[in-house]
C-alpha cells in the first residue's frame, strides 16, 4: 500500500536543500515513488518533486493526463536550453505554495534527458506542459520556488500568510 506524505510549506528552509543525484535503483526508489504519486494524486497536483517531501534526492513524478492514469517518474532529470528558444509565460501553481499562483516566463524550447526507476536513460524534446512542469519540478530539486521569479514585496506577502496559515500545523 502507497502512504500519503508531508507536503513542505514555503518558507520551510528544508526547500531550499539542492537534491542529491540517484545511483541506487532498488525497491525503496520505487516505494518513495510510489508514495509521491499516491501523495500528488491526494492533493490534486500534477507533478511532484522528492524535494517537496522532505527527501532531498534527484526524483521526479508527474501526471499531466486527463483522466489523472498515466503516472510518470523522471529519476536524475536534466535539461539544456535550445539555442532557438522562446519565454513562455504560463500561470503557475505549486503544492508548496498554497493559495499563490504567478505568471512565470521559461524557455519552450528544451532538451529534456532522465533516467526510469531500472536506470535506463531518456531523452526528448518536451512541448507544452512538460516543458513547463519539469523546469518547475527541477528548480525544486535546485532549491529553488516561483516565489524566486516574482518581487521582494510579493514574496513577502506570501512569506507572512503562509507562516501565520501553517503555524504549528
Ligand atoms: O500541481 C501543479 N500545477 C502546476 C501548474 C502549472 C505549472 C506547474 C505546476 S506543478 C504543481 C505541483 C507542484 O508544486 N509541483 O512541484
Ligand atoms: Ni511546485
Amino acid at each position: 500500500m502507497s502512504k500519503k506524505l508531508k507536503i513542505l510549506v514555503f518558507p520551510d528552509p528544508k526547500l531550499r536543500t539542492v537534491a542529491k543525484k540517484i545511483t541506487k535503483f532498488d525497491k525503496s526508489l520505487e516505494k518513495l515513488s510510489d508514495n509521491m504519486l499516491h501523495t500528488m494524486y491526494d492533493a490534486n497536483g500534477i507533478g511532484l518533486a522528492a524535494t517537496q517531501v522532505d527527501e532531498h534526492i534527484r526524483l521526479v513524478v508527474m501526471d499531466l493526463s486527463e483522466d489523472r492514469n498515466e503516472p510518470m517518474v523522471f529519476v536524475n532529470p536534466e535539461y539544456k536550453v535550445q539555442k532557438e528558444h522562446k519565454l513562455v509565460e504560463f500561470e503557475e501553481g505549486c503544492l508548496s505554495i498554497p493559495g499563490f499562483n504567478h505568471n512565470i516566463a521559461r524557455p519552450d524550447n528544451i532538451e529534456l534527458k532522465w533516467q526510469d526507476l531500472k536506470g535506463k536513460e531518456h531523452e526528448i524534446k518536451p512541448e507544452g506542459m512538460l516543458s513547463i512542469c519539469i523546469q518547475h519540478e527541477i528548480d525544486h530539486l535546485e532549491g529553488k520556488l516561483m516565489v524566486d521569479y516574482v518581487s521582494a514585496l510579493k514574496r513577502d506577502r506570501v512569506r507572512k500568510r503562509l507562516l501565520k496559515e501553517f503555524k504549528r500545523k
